[in-house]
Order: structure tokens, then C-alpha cells, then sequence
């Protein structure tokens, strides 16, 4: 079993004030508590030197929430993975779902970040899932390989990369996947990894469960098997309920 990792999505939401009473509650808590758990927070990309400030020299990781595929160039409002490896970061959300949809991301643009997030140091926390018509037409594991399939770049390294299943109709809507849906895709993912990397390699890869995960289901979720720890958004805001979720 690998140490889990509880990444935190702030996705565009926080404030310089936010960042430091978060973070610093965070801080207190990471000093005082012998975890069995690793965090990182991911805030949006204004507010990254004030968080890598706060957070230099101590157990807490910062990521970016996405990067731009090439190193530098003319590519206005983008961030490059260079530049977040540049200011400390050591991970980067790619792929999420938000993304996918809201700026069209293909699987082959999640590939290109990917390895662009590889090639500079970070640590890609590449998100799959499926939506909720693949799932009620009965195609979510034929999507999930796709994803993963066309998702990995070939110079994945299994020391290097995390997965995060979140399926779309659970993102944000209070729904949650039963502790079976998880354990279903979870154990498929698994399999992929395994067929790609070979056994060992492949379970030193934290699988993240992502979907309005919160405290009062955060441990039926992590206690499924192949769930290696939690991406949380909205629960992700409040240093008590983020807290709650990896500490048990
Ligand atoms: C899924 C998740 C974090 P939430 O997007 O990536 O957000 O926990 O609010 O569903």
C-alpha cells in the first residue's frame, strides 16, 4: 500500500487573506500531528506565490491546476510546467474535468501536458472519469481505459505520475459514487496500470477518488480498495473539513 496523498482543488476560488488563514491553519495542524497521509494544495495560479511562501520548507506541496504544453512562448493567460517547477511547485493538476469541458481538452492535450508537467520535475495528477450519460449507457469502464490509455504519456514514470478517478455527474453536486462504483473502476485502473508498468511499479501509483468527497464520506471512500487517497474541491476550503478528510 502506498502513503496516501489528499490533493486539494481550490479550483478558482480564495484570497490572499484566504491562502494564509488556510494555510496556516493547515501548517499548524501537518507541525502538531504525527499524519499518515501526505497534502498538497492546488490553488488557482494568483494566488501560487502567496501559498509557496507560506509553505516553503514545510510538509505541505503546492500544484498548479494546470499547465501549458510547451516551455515558454507566446501563449497569453497560460502558465508553462517549467514555470511552476520554476516557483516550487511539485504538482500539477491535468485533465480535470473542468478543463475537459470548459476549454475542450482532448485526451491528447492531457497527454501533451502531461509529459510537459514530466519533463520539468512535476508530479501530473492526471484526472479521468466518465460523465453521467457514459455511465447510465453502460460505458464507463471503456471510457475510463480510453482516458487512461490515451491520457499517459509514453514517458510516464509510475514513480512520477498519480491518477484521479472523478466521475463528472459526482464533481461538485453533492452526488457521491457508491463505495462498489469506486471499487469497480478503482480495481480496473488498477489493472491498466499493471498491464502497462507491470505489477510492482504499477501499485506504487496513487489512484485518487475525487467527487465530492467531505468528511462524513471520506472513509468508506478511502477504505476501498486501490483508493490511495482523495482529490477535494469544494470540502478542499475549509482547513477543518480538508483536514478531516485525511486524518483518521
Ligand atoms: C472534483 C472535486 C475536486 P468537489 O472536481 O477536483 O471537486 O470535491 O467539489 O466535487
Amino acid at each position: 500500500m502506498v502513503r496516501k496523498l489528499i490533493a486539494g482543488n481550490w479550483k478558482m476560488n480564495g484570497s490572499v487573506s484566504f491562502a494564509s488563514e488556510l494555510v496556516g491553519g493547515l501548517l499548524t495542524r501537518i507541525e502538531q500531528e504525527d499524519v499518515s497521509a501526505d497534502f498538497v494544495v492546488c490553488p488557482p495560479a494568483a494566488l501560487l506565490g502567496s501559498v509557496l511562501a507560506l509553505t516553503k520548507n514545510t510538509k505541505l506541496s503546492v500544484g498548479g491546476q494546470d499547465c501549458h504544453e510547451n516551455v515558454s512562448g507566446a501563449h497569453t493567460g497560460d502558465t508553462s510546467a517549467e514555470l511552476l517547477k520554476n516557483v516550487g511547485c511539485q504538482y500539477v493538476l491535468t485533465g480535470h474535468s473542468e478543463r475537459r469541458t470548459d476549454h475542450g481538452e482532448s485526451n491528447a492535450d492531457v497527454r501533451a501536458k502531461s509529459k510537459a508537467a514530466l519533463n520539468a520535475g512535476l508530479v501530473p495528477i492526471i484526472c479521468i472519469g466518465e460523465t453521467e450519460s457514459e455511465r447510465v449507457s453502460g460505458n464507463t469502464l471503456k471510457v475510463i481505459e480510453e482516458q487512461v490509455v490515451q491520457s499517459l504519456p509514453d514517458e510516464a514514470d509510475p514513480n512520477q505520475i498519480v491518477l484521479a478517478y472523478e466521475p463528472v455527474w459526482a464533481i461538485g453536486t453533492g452526488k457521491t459514487a457508491t463505495p462498489d462504483d469506486v471499487a469497480e473502476v478503482h480495481n480496473f485502473i488498477r489493472g491498466l496500470l499493471v498491464s502497462r508498468f507491470g505489477d510492482e511499479p504499477a501499485q506504487k501509483i496513487n489512484i485518487l477518488y475525487g467527487g465530492s468527497v467531505k468528511p462524513s464520506n471520506a472513509a468508506e471512500l478511502l477504505a476501498v480498495s486501490n483508493v490511495d487517497g482523495a482529490l477535494v474541491g469544494g470540502a478542499s476550503l475549509k482547513v477543518e473539513d480538508f483536514w478531516a478528510i485525511g486524518v483518521r
